[in-house]
């Protein structure tokens, strides 16, 4: 019954269903000194966050990342994303740049514009769009260093005219003592780059602490905790959907090179834990494919993260025909999903829930996590139903304007006192007596 297994696949892969390891369950216990729920532990950060301030967020910094850090040391010198961006290969530089442009060109072409609708007797009406003034972006930091997500937000927010970004990553190796991320923070004119993570920096930005202002939204991947953190936040601040482990679904037929689409589902899996799924109406291509699999995967650097993450999330899935595969993709509505069909165009009509779509043999979804234009962060764990990937006007808010004449007014305002009378709100049919008496 594949689409119950889908179903327990998506609960596995949702926040909901993401189970803490043995090890987190001791740390908690450490921490908090009794055994709390994910939910409970983002409760209770939030809660100190907010009523201590900065204090709770080098306190839990300490406590969950093993970094002591002061009001002094947590916020990035300038002078470090300078050495490191002087430090920066100028190849690296060059593809920030390459990266930056096409993130650039793509995002300011959908910016929303303004639109003003005009009336009879000079009324018009007007929708605004304008850029919100602060945004965090959350970088992740434990599994692999992301440069990339630094692109991937913060160009966007760029392109939508925000003036103030602040970077958070977890203070390790692969998040805000990492040499690539600050030259890549740098090289974008970011300078407020804080080394925190998880909750506490969620935390942090929603509620704003000493030496670091609120901020608006709050947008970018993390980990379950910066997930729910993020959710309990909303409100305090705007927030982009809430992503989960990466997931792909790959559409084949015989005409798919099986070794471009192992090639794909490893480095799916690569993310471990990653969601990898092949449906194909070809056995031989199942087969071949599989086959493929276990060859490529012995090479790979991240071979035994990648096969756990392919034994737990990963499935090939034989379809009765094209209709049914497209029936099943859209079910999962994947946040990555690949149509590597030949007729790759003639099926994306058929599957509305993803993410971001893959067209065609030259399209991997590398090309999209890295330099395509339109933004890596995506709706996960089937929200691509009713979600949308990140992108420039998730920095924009909308506001209306109305103008009225006098001619307009008398025209409208029966109407608006008829209305006025049926609510019983006698105010505001004065409101309109008065002009037009
Ligand atoms: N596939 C990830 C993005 C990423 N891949 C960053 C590599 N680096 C989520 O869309
Ligand atoms: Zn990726």
């Amino acid at each position: 019954d594949v689409v119950a297994e889908l179903a327990a696949l998506r609960e596995k892969l949702s926040p909901r269903g993401n189970v803490v390891s043995e090890a987190g369950r001791r740390r908690t216990i450490d921490t908090f000194g009794e055994p709390l729920s994910p939910q409970q532990v983002v409760e209770r950060i939030c809660h100190e966050v907010q009523t201590e301030g900065l204090a709770a967020v080098l306190r839990y910094g300490e406590k969950l990342d093993g970094k002591q850090l002061t009001a002094e040391t947590i916020r990035v010198p300038q002078a470090e994303l300078v050495a490191a961006h002087a430090a920066a290969a100028p190849e690296f530089l060059e593809t920030i740049r390459k990266i930056r442009e096409n993130i650039w060109q793509f995002q300011t072409a959908i910016l929303h514009q303004d639109v003003q609708v005009d009336r009879a007797d000079g009324v018009y009406l007007r929708q605004r769009y304008l850029p919100l003034q602060r945004a965090g972006l959350c970088v992740p930091g434990g599994a692999a260093a992301y440069p990339s997500t630094v692109l991937m937000t913060a160009v966007p927010a760029l392109a939508a005219g925000v003036k103030e970004l602040v970077v958070v990553a977890p203070p390790t190796p692969f998040g805000s003592y990492n040499a690539d991320l600050l030259a890549t923070c740098h090289e974008l004119g970011v300078t407020e780059v804080y080394r925190m993570g998880g909750a506490q920096a969620v935390a942090a930005m929603a509620y704003g602490v000493e030496g670091i202002p609120q901020v608006d939204k709050i947008v970018g991947p993390g980990n379950l905790f910066v997930a729910l953190a993020k959710k309990h936040v909303y409100g305090e601040v705007d927030i982009d959907s809430i992503a989960g482990p990466s997931e792909v679904v790959v559409i084949a037929d015989e005409t798919t090179r099986p070794d471009y689409t192992a090639a794909d589902l490893l480095a799916q899996a690569e993310h471990a834990p990653g969601a990898s799924i092949l449906i194909t109406w070809s056995p031989e291509t199942l087969e071949a494919t599989y086959a493929e699999l276990n060859r490529q995967v012995a090479q790979l650097e991240r071979c035994d993260l990648t096969v756990q993450s392919l034994e737990a999330f990963g499935c090939l899935i034989l379809a009765e025909d094209a209709e049914q595969a497209c029936r099943l993709a859209n079910e999962i509505a994947p946040e990555h999903l690949h149509i590597a069909t030949d007729n790759a165009e003639s099926l994306l009509d058929q599957i509305p829930n993803a993410g971001a779509t893959f067209l065609g043999n030259y399209a991997p979804v590398a090309l999209g996590d890295y330099a395509a234009g339109p933004s890596h962060v995506l709706p996960t764990g089937g929200t691509a139903r009713w979600a949308s990937g990140l992108s420039a006007n998730d920095f924009l808010r909308s506001s209306s304007v109305i103008h009225y004449s006098e001619a307009g007014i008398r025209a409208i305002a029966p109407h608006v006192q008829r209305m006025a009378d049926k609510e019983g709100l006698t105010a505001h049919r004065r409101s309109v007596d008065i002009r037009v008496s």
